[in-house]
């Protein structure tokens, strides 16, 4: 298959994060980086993912199993880079779910406030979770919601719930609100994240973080692909229709 994108490169210049970067992400426990990819490179990854989907508007597992231009994404350096710094280790990549964003779609009904390793229940503090936005994104359509500082708690007693149903041939039939939902801590205050297309967002495993339903009039969509990794060597559940699994994604640079 050939990549319409060209992000996969070595010779890429290792990005350094700023020491405002480093402290705002672990005050905080996530981080914007606006600009990460451009919005030509955003308009062809949201290409790929509509040629690849057909009519199955919704979301989607593993993209950069299927399709080229998802796997130079979740194998860029740079994006490596980041993920190391913050982590303070190398990070594996090991899954990505996308959301269209439609908006008014009954297949997607945002996320519930939680925290995410209720699924890959890696050790605490070990699975990552990063973000490329494929569109601009705010409270108008259903951007994300973060609680900053939540990161500090721990992992939080939480509701199992089920995501998604699938037909006997694999389609989705129902999407639920996603995430295991937890108790919001007292004190704690919720902020909706605005941020521009082709936007990285970088977020701690603990951070509890939820996403309205986009239900805009204007037809604006907002299409995203998270990435999730986990530290080098450290076990975690593949999940049932995830299916996480380690990347050979090459040596840490910084
Ligand atoms: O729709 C979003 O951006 C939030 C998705 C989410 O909460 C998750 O994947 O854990």
């Amino acid at each position: 298959m050939n990549s319409r994108l060209k992000l996969f490169q070595n010779e890429l210049p290792t990005l350094a994060l700023t020491s405002e970067q480093l402290k705002f992400y672990d005050k905080n426990g996530f981080l914007v980086i606006e600009g990460f990819i451009s919005p030509e490179e955003c308009d062809s990854l949201a290409q790929a993912a509509f040629d690849y989907a057909g009519d199955k508007i919704h979301n989607h597992l593993n993209f950069h199993r299927e399709i080229q231009e998802f796997k130079d994404l979740i194998l860029h350096p740079q994006l490596h880079d980041i993920c190391d710094q913050l982590q303070n280790t190398r990070m594996i990549p090991i899954g990505s779910i996308f959301f269209f964003g439609k908006p008014n779609n009954p297949l997607e009904n945002g996320s519930l406030a939680h925290q995410d390793n209720y699924a890959a229940k890696a050790p605490i503090g070990s699975y990552f979770v990063t973000a490329v936005s494929l569109d601009d994104a705010d409270s108008e359509n259903g951007a994300l919601n973060v609680y900053p500082g939540s990161h500090k708690l721990g992992e939080l007693p939480y509701k199992d719930t089920k995501n998604f149903e699938f037909d006997e041939n694999g389609n989705m039939t129902k999407n639920y609100p996603i995430g295991s939902e937890v108790e919001i801590p007292e004190g704690l205050k919720c902020e909706t994240l605005s941020y521009k297309k082709g936007a990285l967002i970088l977020m701690h495993t603990n951070t509890i973080h939820s996403a309205d339903k986009n239900e805009n009039t204007q037809g604006r969509w907002r299409k995203k692909i998270y990435m999730h990794f986990v530290k080098d060597g450290d076990p975690f559940w593949p999940g049932w229709n995830a299916k996480r699994q380690i990347m050979d994604r090459g040596p840490r640079r910084i």
